[in-house]
């Protein structure tokens, strides 16, 4: 298990002794927070749905530092500061792995946003989100986001990757486990 995650402060044993996989997910947010920009994405997992920028946390950076790149990598944004908002973990069936996707915002940015490879950004009011082209947990998570709460949960998905079959979610004061 990568010594980075977090996974052995949640206390249940199941989660333990599973692989995890570190991930991060970023959303900037425009300076009064009214809107978001997400991106369309174009390729690979999560194909066509919108989603914050984010991938794999490489082995030499810290998790935020792996935020900030994913987000110049998919968006060409660079991010001056990021804030820790939430930990989510994924479990998909047939799937021996779990996703550790740790969720940032950003409102500390410079540069213009443009279409990449990867993602096709496009902003949207924090209250008007795309949720049917979204993965499904995102509507559970997200009025805890936008009101600025910190939130740790886990979701269970058939192999669909649409079904939640069983979810647990929470707000928490903080996040330096
Ligand atoms: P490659 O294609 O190898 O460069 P990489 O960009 O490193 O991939 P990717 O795109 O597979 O990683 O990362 C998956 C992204 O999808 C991460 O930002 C986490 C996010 N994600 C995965 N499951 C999610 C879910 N259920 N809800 C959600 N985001 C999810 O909101």
């Amino acid at each position: 298990m990568d010594s980075r995650s977090v996974s052995k402060h949640i206390e249940a044993l199941e989660y333990q002794s599973k692989p995890h996989r570190l991930f991060t997910l970023i959303f900037p947010l425009n300076p009064p927070q009214t809107q978001v920009l997400l991106g369309l994405k174009k390729r690979g997992f999560g194909q066509n749905k919108y989603n914050g920028f984010g991938g794999k946390v490489e082995p030499q950076e810290s998790i935020s530092q792996g935020a900030i790149r994913e987000l110049t990598e998919e968006s060409c944004l660079r991010a001056r500061s990021v804030n820790k908002r939430g930990v989510l973990f994924f479990y998909f069936e047939n799937d021996p792995v779990t996703m550790e996707v740790h969720v940032f915002d950003t409102v500390e940015y410079e540069g213009e946003w443009e279409e990449t490879e990867e993602m096709a950004p496009k902003w949207f009011g924090v209250g008007d989100m795309p949720f049917d082209r979204m993965w499904k947990d995102d509507e559970r998570w997200w009025p805890m986001f936008i009101r600025g709460k910190k939130f740790v949960g886990r979701f269970w998905f058939l192999e669909d990757q649409v079904t939640i079959v069983r979810e647990e979610l929470a707000e928490v004061d903080s996040l330096e486990f």
